[in-house]
């Protein structure tokens, strides 16, 4: 019932309505990860992570989430191994949640929904030299996907909640300096992998997604900050920045990989 109530919801959203004329590729994002489909490859190695936490700028509300950016200027924030054959550059995380706790997330495990999905958007130094060049490009951008589950207080999550009253407007922006991300990591290391695109336009399929199978914990107060932040500008009628995630897209011929059995 939540899916079908959250699709022609999605066909309503302005933020979608650009999207009906998009034609459809052949690996879109998000998906449905069913688990059973999905293969263990022995080969996934452990997905490194070296984030340098002088390397953060800024928060800002960009009209459809609130981001915070980082220095990408040098190799000083990146991951490595896993499915990755080289380094990749942290250059900004996010996050998509929902109205209400019932839905919110872009990917699916089994057809479960989160509230929110976290998303650290990281580019390839190695064949790019920018990080808009790398959205252009086969395999240029990784994303790491981490949900977000109802449950205890998340310490390290308040830092950027506490930061949100400020970038409420859309195109507000504030400095927002000394955070490492992986504090929002899972302590479990296992992850899919698979070949996909970005979730909003322009949807370019350049990116290798690995999705973290354990979500992490947030509490309700932490997620309703979330909900308070708004799509539109000061002075425009406020609308709550809510529903900011893409529908599920088919996996056609695409195998998801799972680092543990
Ligand atoms: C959010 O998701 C923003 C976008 C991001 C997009 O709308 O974070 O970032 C910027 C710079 O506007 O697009 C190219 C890019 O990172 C899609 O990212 S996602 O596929 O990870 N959801
Ligand atoms: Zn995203």
């Amino acid at each position: 019932a939540a899916c079908s109530s959250f699709r022609l919801r999605d066909a309503l959203h302005p933020l979608w309505q650009s999207e009906l004329s998009v034609s459809g590729g052949t690996r879109q994002s998000p998906i449905n990860i069913q688990w059973r489909d999905s293969v263990y490859d022995p080969h996934l190695k452990p997905l490194k992570i070296h984030y340098d936490p002088t390397t953060c700028l800024y928060i800002w509300n960009n009209g459809y989430s609130f981001q915070v950016e980082f220095d990408d200027s040098a190799d000083k924030s990146v991951i490595m191994g896993g499915p990755l054959e080289n380094h990749y550059r942290l250059k900004q995380f996010h996050f998509h949640w929902g109205a209400i706790n019932e839905w919110g997330s872009e990917h699916m495990v089994d057809s479960k929904v989160y509230p929110a999905e976290l998303h650290l958007v990281h580019w390839n130094p190695v064949t790019s030299t920018s990080f808009e060049e790398a959205i252009m490009e086969n395999n240029g951008l990784v994303v790491i996907g981490v949900f977000l589950k109802l449950g205890a207080h998340h310490a390290g999550l308040q830092k950027l909640v506490d930061a949100l009253p400020a970038v409420k407007h859309k195109d507000t922006i504030v400095e927002f300096d000394v955070f490492d991300p992986s504090c929002l990591m899972p302590s479990c290391p296992d992850y899919w992998t698979y070949d996909g695109s970005l979730t909003t336009p322009p949807l370019t399929e350049s990116v290798t997604w690995i999705i973290k199978k354990t979500p992490i914990e947030v509490d309700q107060n932490q997620l309703e900050e979330f909900r308070m932040l708004l799509f539109t500008s000061a002075g425009e009628e406020e609308k709550r920045m809510v529903d900011n995630f893409r529908p599920l897209q088919p996996l056609m011929n695409r195998t998801v990989r799972s680092s543990f059995r």
